[in-house]
């Protein structure tokens, strides 16, 4: 296979399929680097070639009904991998039909036919999810998508989030290495497409109904009429009134620390987040004071406890001890894994507690190689349909199209980077247009010599990137 591609690489490189200088994409995106597979059916032999190759990918799913490639690019290539595999092909219409059948879908089909989708180029993975989305209107079972050219820009993501596998000839790095290698590109022009691609992210997009109300779109204030906890929907209340998303990661073994930095950032913060088991000298005088803050600066305070054991003992966990949690932490964490009953358990201490409380539901974790993914992510999103608990999710994109839940993104600093320990950072603008409402910063604050003025840069550049998804 591995031969076979950089061959298939040179191939695309001489047809002028692959071109490297200054474009527009056609959502308007500058790129140094444009891919375009239109003239395949110019060469007949390199699109014989690459539906060989491509449909290898698929060899080990036999029971395959349906192929339906996106139209245009992709069309005559899922109809090679028709003829040659002798499955039937499906057509989906850009539009509905305006006269005839009105039919989206052309082909012959049956309600829960397998579907594979055939797709050129993956950006933000926008044109597979449309056609999914219309498959399975018509009761297909949509599986994979078979891609030739991954961007790396999210897009796989994207596609897997909404529960369809992706696999894909090559990502743009992998042929940006077959080219060099082959010496048709320079080790310059290499760096300017790695650069290109880390800096460039393709919007989050997801299967959700278009007709329903974006929370992506909305301000927070509207969305704050349209939550169901209460806390969510005074949290959103307060980052209206306050200009703020950020949710500060005060992770201080001492509590006098925690203070000092509460006292500064109180201002300008939405939620506090502490753990409060790292606390070398914890005792309830810290909460009253971290207490009296919160109402002096209407913040509200998050325990990120990730509470993830049976009912009973979160029960437990949640309102006994010798922290107490249920008592002063308006938010908390916890993982879905044990199922619904977590959440029983979760509400079934708070039977004595008289304020709002709130849990925002571990959905997809930030840590490299997380296990948080597909399915887990479908099911913790279902749970949070059933709860008035819940106030939102901690996720990494935008997963969920509820605009009275909230979404907190942990891994934000103002530079992409990592930890030595798997932490993986985005920027606050990248944050903020896959989803955040609150960006949880911590080292990027604490560790800062200066605080105040790097808790005004995080508060500012995420404010500005919200003005900036609403009114865009
Ligand atoms: P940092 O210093 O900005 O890396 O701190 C991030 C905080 O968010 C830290 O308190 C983590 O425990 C927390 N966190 C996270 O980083 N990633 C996750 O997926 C979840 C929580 Br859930």
């Amino acid at each position: 296979m591995d031969k076979q591609l950089k061959e298939l690489a040179i191939d695309l490189f001489e047809i002028n399929a692959v071109k490297f200088g200054d474009f527009v994409t056609k959502v308007g995106l500058k790129t140094p680097v444009y891919v375009d597979l239109r003239m395949i059916i110019a060469y007949p032999k390199i699109l014989r070639k690459i539906s060989k190759i491509l449909w290898a990918l698929a060899e080990d799913d036999k029971d395959v009904d349906q192929i339906c490639g996106v139209p245009y690019t992709a069309l005559p290539i899922a109809s090679v991998i028709s003829v040659e595999s002798d499955i039937p092909m499906l057509i989906r219409r850009k539009e509905a039909k305006a006269y005839g059948t009105k039919k989206l879908i052309e082909g012959s089909f049956k309600q829960g036919d397998t579907c594979v989708i055939i797709e050129d180029v993956v950006t933000s993975g926008s044109s597979i999810l449309e056609t999914v989305r219309d498959l399975q209107n018509e009761g297909l079972n949509v599986t994979k998508a078979l891609v030739i050219m991954d961007r790396q820009q999210g897009g796989r993501k994207n596609i897997e989030n909404s529960g369809i596998q992706m696999q894909s000839l090559y990502t743009l790095s992998q042929l940006m290495d077959y080219l060099l290698e082959a010496k048709k590109v320079t080790a310059e022009t290499v760096q300017t497409v790695t650069t290109y691609l880390s800096e460039n992210v393709a919007p989050v997009k997801t299967l959700e109904d278009e007709s329903a109300p974006k929370r992506l779109k909305l301000d927070f204030a509207e969305r704050s009429k349209l939550a169901i906890n209460p806390l969510a929907a005074k949290l959103l209340n307060l980052m209206s009134q306050k200009e703020t998303m950020l949710c500060l990661a005060a992770d201080l073994t001492s509590a006098q620390d925690i203070i000092d930095l509460t006292e500064i950032a109180g201002p300008h913060i939405a939620v506090l987040k502490i753990h409060v088991d790292i606390i070398e000298d914890f005792n309830q005088t810290f909460i009253q004071k971290l207490k009296q803050l919160s109402e002096k600066h209407r913040f509200l305070i998050m325990e990120d406890r990730k509470f993830g054991d049976i009912g009973n003992t979160v029960s437990l966990q949640y309102e006994k001890g010798l922290y107490k949690i249920a008592e002063w932490a308006d938010l908390i964490t916890a993982h879905p894994v044990p199922g619904a009953g977590i959440l029983d358990g979760l509400k079934n201490a708070l039977k004595n507690i008289s304020g709002d409380r709130g849990v925002f539901l571990i959905t997809e974790m930030s840590s490299q190689g997380a296990l948080t993914r597909e399915n887990y992510i479908k099911e913790s999103l279902a749970l949070s349909k059933d709860s008035d608990l819940i106030t939102g999710h901690v996720c990494q994109s935008n997963i969920f199209s509820d605009p009275g839940l909230i979404q907190l993104t942990p891994g934000v600093k103002l530079a992409k980077a990592s930890d030595a320990l798997g932490q993986q950072y985005n920027t606050p603008e990248v944050v903020v247009s896959a989803g955040a409402d609150l960006a949880v910063v911590g080292r990027g604050i604490t560790e800062s010599p200066d605080k105040i003025s790097s808790i005004l840069k995080y508060k500012t550049q995420l404010w500005a990137a919200y003005k900036n998804r609403i009114s865009s």
